[in-house]
């Protein structure tokens, strides 16, 4: 018998999965062609990611609207949870499983009044400070960076690796904590072996000639770092 878990909070089911997440991928439309985006969708789920965000810069609400309802079936089907950035209006009208939000997109109780109750809801952090004041308002999980210089998010300085350490134990005990900003395979290992337990990746997997093969090449990755 399927019993599909419901509490009055996120759906049980997605939170689980968000639980035991490692890699967290970004189809951006930064990198992916608008007329590529559910071949590296799927892409990037069958290399192995656990979470997968939309992300569409400068694109209006109907074009990410557009973007998440022919990304969402894919997202499902394969019981991958589906986060929106950005968006909590198109996260509510394509009933993604999440919605993503930088530090200026308002509070959690603003978002959490347009996606309602069930849905994952994910925080932008920059600095210790601002990770310790996610969780503290509620977010369901956080990300923290940019750890490395990045060409997805021009012009902001890297913060290194050195509070990671400190955010895991202090957040990452209470909420999942995703390591984002320039890592590559080159360097996954150094921000596991400071104290990592998840990480978002984008360009590297993006810009290579097959998403896929990168992706498991990650996922080796962090499966052999981790069991060290
Ligand atoms: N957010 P890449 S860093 C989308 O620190 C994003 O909040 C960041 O892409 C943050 O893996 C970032 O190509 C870019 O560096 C991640």
């Amino acid at each position: 018998m399927l019993v599909f878990v419901m509490n009055r909070g996120v759906n049980i089911f997605m939170k689980t999965k968000l639980n035991k997440a490692q890699l967290y991928g970004i189809v951006d439309l930064g990198y992916v062609d608008k007329d590529n985006l559910e071949n590296v969708c799927l892409a990037l789920i069958a290399g192995g990611v656990d979470i997968l965000q939309l992300r569409a810069k400068g694109y209006d609400q109907n074009d990410v609207e557009s973007f998440a309802r022919r990304l969402r079936p894919l997202c499902q089907k394969a019981s991958v949870p589906f986060i929106v950035n950005d968006f909590p209006e198109v996260a509510a009208i394509v009933k993604a499983d999440g919605v993503h939000v930088g530090q200026d997109d308002g509070s959690l109780k603003s978002v959490r009044g347009i996606v309602g109750e069930k849905m994952i809801i994910g925080r932008s952090t920059h600095t210790k400070e601002q990770a310790n004041l996610a969780l503290l308002e509620g977010f369901d999980y956080i990300g923290f960076g940019p750890l490395f210089l990045t060409p997805t998010k021009k012009g902001r300085p890297g913060i290194g690796v050195e509070d990671i350490l400190y955010v895991e134990n202090k957040v990452g005990a209470e909420i999942p904590v995703f390591c984002i900003g320039g890592i590559k395979r080159g360097n996954i290992k150094t921000v596991i072996q400071a104290g990592a337990r998840r990480v978002v990746i984008v360009s590297d997997l993006l810009t290579d000639s097959s998403v896929e093969a990168a992706t498991k090449e990650v996922k080796t990755i962090i499966n052999q770092t981790t069991l060290i």
